[in-house]
């Protein structure tokens, strides 16, 4: 190899690996996580309200590495009426939300706080959630016990799976 190719090849190389470290550092920043015992919650957020709206929901997803179930027990946070856990659930092709005692989290498995399933409901809102700032929120397990997760607060209009969400929905 003369040196031309040589100086040429350790530049693409340099280039690749500055992508790599660009791109990691960029998921880190945005794929926040925080562990409690066996278990870890990555990326909680809460839309955003829209005028009038005095309810929320907020999501999370909760990976278990413990043998044993563990469960969502309780949600707690400042500026509310109430929190409870829900699940949606379809009834005469209907979708309605219904309050749930607890959400598993699966031994070696993972659940999935999403729209059109299991999330945390805020109900009774003193102030609108705003987009772009965080709330901290208080999650109460069986087994791993309390964890203070601050929830991101993202744009009214976002939708972490618009596919998904879409190809779930009855027409
Ligand atoms: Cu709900």
């Amino acid at each position: 190899m003369n040196n031309m190719s040589k100086k040429l090849l350790s530049n693409v190389v340099f280039t690749i690996l500055a992508g790599i470290t660009s791109l990691t550092a960029v998921s880190v920043a945005r794929a926040t996580e925080q562990v409690v015992g066996d278990l870890k919650l990555t990326a909680p957020w809460i839309r955003a309200s829209v005028p009038g709206q005095v309810n929320g929901a907020g999501y999370v997803q909760i990976d278990n590495k413990a043998g044993q179930t563990d469960r969502l027990i309780s949600a707690t946070t400042n500026g509310v009426n109430r929190v409870e856990l829900h699940t949606i659930i379809t009834d005469n092709g209907v979708a309605k939300m219904r309050e749930v005692p607890g959400i598993d989290v699966p031994a070696n498995g993972a659940v999935k706080l999403m729209p059109g399933g299991f999330h945390i409901m805020f109900l009774g809102l003193s102030t609108p959630f705003k987009a772009d700032t965080t709330i901290p929120v208080t999650l109460k397990f069986e087994k791993a016990g309390e964890v203070k997760v601050d929830f991101e607060i993202k744009p009214a209009t976002f939708n972490p799976s618009a596919k998904s969400a879409h190809a779930s929905h009855k027409h």
